[in-house]
């Protein structure tokens, strides 16, 4: 089993993906086209296909199964990069978990939360997600938004304390961007929401808490990931990073990383250099419907090869030369230098 490396990474080397990455195929039009692979098996699999990291939902790695999965990863050389409550899938989170109008519902929500913080702990993860994919409205005045605003600040407040008072900082929180899907109109629904989400949260837990922003959440709001990126960066906020790409302004495909926008995708890796960004490189793609179970594991070599060949063109970029162009105002050329080290021999 050999595992992909990033030349000169900082920090935590190795891909990453979602045991949910390798799915049965479904979507929201039809059911699945491939029998659904037991968790478990999925971890082999991913090591298998060069990962060095799994994630998980609560949902797929539930806490009880946690210390076999503990085992199995370690005896596989797999590390868990992040684990995740799902906040998203079982009808009682229909209407949102932390912002819900239902005091049930949002006590459920934290409950679960407050769980898989514990279970992160026994998977080794330092870093747990939070998308909370239903919290946000399909119809005006569903919810009072400042109060949802309010019940969002509370929410993670708490799971902050409770990660503190039991685990010190041995675990950071990543909050996951997203414009829409499955809501008409999400909250924390892009980079500079969620940061100021941040900054309204208790000071003493402030630290703990940043941002997991992906590729296709950006572009589905046709908002540049790399300037996303660079926001994070700066805000010292930048936890994880989930890779893919999209077609344009549509649902969210989850397609491999560096299909549709390869340029962009080469520029984003020289931001990444820079900046020494030392947390893992993981993938959120999606294993698309049409692939035969035994070609499962093709869109994370895709992604991964995509990944390693600009990585390493990143590199190469002279980035003296893009301080002439700069200074020069030959922002065309820049492009075109950008091309040449992409495209060029
Ligand atoms: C949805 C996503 C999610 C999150 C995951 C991690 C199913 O568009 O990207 O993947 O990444 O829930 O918290
Ligand atoms: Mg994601």
């Amino acid at each position: 089993m050999s595992r992909y490396e990033l030349k000169n990474k900082v920090g935590m080397n190795g891909l990453g993906a979602g045991v949910w990455n390798i799915g049965p195929g479904n979507d929201p039009f039809g059911g699945p086209t491939r029998d659904p692979i037991p968790m478990l098996d999925r971890l082999p699999m991913l090591a298998e296909a060069g990962m060095t990291y799994y994630e998980a939902h609560d949902v797929e790695i539930t806490a009880e199964m946690a210390p076999a999965a503990a085992k199995l990863a370690r005896k596989l050389g797999l590390k868990c990069a992040m684990y995740t409550p799902s906040f998203f899938a079982a009808p009682v989170f229909k209407d949102g978990a932390m912002t819900s109008n239902d005091p049930a519902v949002r006590k459920l929500g934290m409950a679960n939360a407050l769980k898989a913080v514990d279970t992160t702990i026994v998977l080794g993860a330092k870093t747990m997600v939070f998308w909370n994919g239903r919290e946000g409205f399909d119809f005006v005045l569903a919810k009072n938004g400042r109060d949802a605003f309010k019940r969002l600040v509370d929410g993670f407040n708490a799971v902050g304390h409770y990660a503190k008072k039991n685990y010190g900082t041995k675990i950071k929180f990543a909050i996951e961007p997203k414009p829409n899907e499955p809501r008409a109109n999400m909250y924390m629904a892009n980079v500079g929401e969620v940061l100021y989400l941040i900054s309204r949260l208790d000071k003493e837990i402030q630290p703990l808490f940043g941002l997991n922003p992906e590729t296709a959440h950006s572009r589905i709001a046709g908002l540049d990931y790399i300037w996303d990126i660079e926001l994070c960066l700066e805000a010292g906020k930048l936890f994880h990073i989930h890779l893919n790409a999209q077609d344009g302004q549509r649902y969210d495909q989850d397609l491999p990383f560096g299909y549709t926008e390869p340029l962009k995708d080469l520029a984003l890796l020289v931001v990444l250099q820079d900046a020494k960004y030392a947390g893992p490189v993981c993938f959120d793609v999606k294993a698309p419907r049409v692939d035969d179970p035994k070609n499962i594991c093709d869109i994370l070599e895709v992604s991964s090869n995509n990944l390693m060949w600009l990585w390493d063109r990143a590199l190469k970029v002279d980035r003296k030369k893009i301080e002439q162009f700069r200074k020069a105002n030959r922002l065309t050329a820049l492009s075109g230098y950008l091309a040449q080290c992409l495209y060029g021999k």
